[in-house]
C-alpha cells in the first residue's frame, strides 16, 4: 500500500460491528496518521474550514471544508454536494494517502467524488442525522477519526430508535455501508485535549463518499 504503514490489512482485522457499522479501532498507525495531518493541512489551507449554517439558520458548531470533485454544503436552502467552495475555487484534490485507505477497505467501489473534512473544535458536536445527499446509497462511506476521541452514536433507519454508542479513537476507521448505510448516526461529544496528534486540539474527521 502506497506509504501507509498500517497496522494489519483490513482482511485480517475484525471490525467492532455497531449499529451495522464497521469500525476498525487502531486501524493507522501513529506514523500513518501524522502523515495524514500534514496532507489534510494542506487541503485546509487551499480549501478553508466554514461554518455551514443548518437549514434552521444556525451556525453548525462544526467547521468543515473539502477535497475532491463535490464538497458539502448547507444554507436555508438545504443541505447538497457543491463543486466549488464558498469563495469560489474548486476544491483541492484528494490526497493519495487517503484514496490508499478507501483501497484497502472497500476496494470494490468505485473511487470516491467528495472527501469531506470535520473539525470539530471544544464544544462542537454533531446531531443525529443519514447521509442521504448522494445519488445512490449502493456505496459505502468510510470515515476516518484524527484527534480526539468522539462519542460516536449509531441509530436504526428512523430518528426515535435506539441507538448504541462507541467512543472513536485516533486511528480508527469506519465503513458505514449495506443495510447500514442510511442509518442516523452522529458525534454527542468530544473529549476535547485527549489526544496530542493535533497541536491546538479538537478532533478531525474525514468521510469519503461517492457523490454520483
Ligand atoms: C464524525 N461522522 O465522525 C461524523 N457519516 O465526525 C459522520 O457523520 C459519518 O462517521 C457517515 C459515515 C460515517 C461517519
Ligand atoms: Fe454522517
Amino acid at each position: 500500500m502506497d506509504f501507509l504503514k498500517l497496522n494489519g490489512l483490513a482482511c485480517e482485522l475484525s471490525p467492532i460491528s455497531i449499529g451495522g457499522i464497521d469500525v476498525y479501532k487502531g486501524f493507522l498507525s501513529i506514523s500513518d496518521q501524522k502523515l495524514l495531518v500534514e496532507e489534510l493541512r494542506k487541503v485546509a489551507v487551499a480549501a478553508p474550514v466554514f461554518s455551514p449554517k443548518t437549514k434552521a439558520g444556525r451556525p453548525m458548531s462544526v467547521r468543515l471544508t473539502a477535497a475532491g470533485n463535490f464538497g458539502w454544503y448547507s444554507d436555508h436552502a438545504g443541505y447538497r454536494y457543491v463543486e466549488r467552495h464558498p469563495s469560489g475555487c474548486a476544491w483541492p484534490e484528494i490526497p493519495n494517502l487517503i484514496l490508499s485507505i478507501w483501497q484497502a477497505l472497500v476496494p470494490d467501489s468505485p473511487k470516491p467524488e467528495c472527501c469531506l473534512l470535520n473539525f470539530y473544535g471544544e464544544g462542537a458536536r454533531m446531531g443525529l442525522h443519514q447521509d442521504r445527499d448522494e445519488a445512490r446509497f449502493e456505496w459505502p462511506v468510510v470515515s476516518i477519526s484524527l484527534g480526539d476521541e468522539g462519542l460516536f452514536r449509531v441509530g436504526g433507519l428512523e430518528r426515535g430508535g435506539k441507538t448504541a454508542s462507541i467512543w472513536l479513537q485516533s486511528g480508527d476507521v469506519a465503513v458505514m455501508g449495506g443495510a447500514a448505510r442510511l442509518n442516523y448516526h452522529g458525534i454527542d461529544r468530544i473529549k476535547f485535549g485527549s489526544s496530542t496528534l493535533l497541536k491546538d486540539g479538537g478532533r478531525l474527521n474525514v468521510t469519503l463518499r461517492v457523490v454520483t
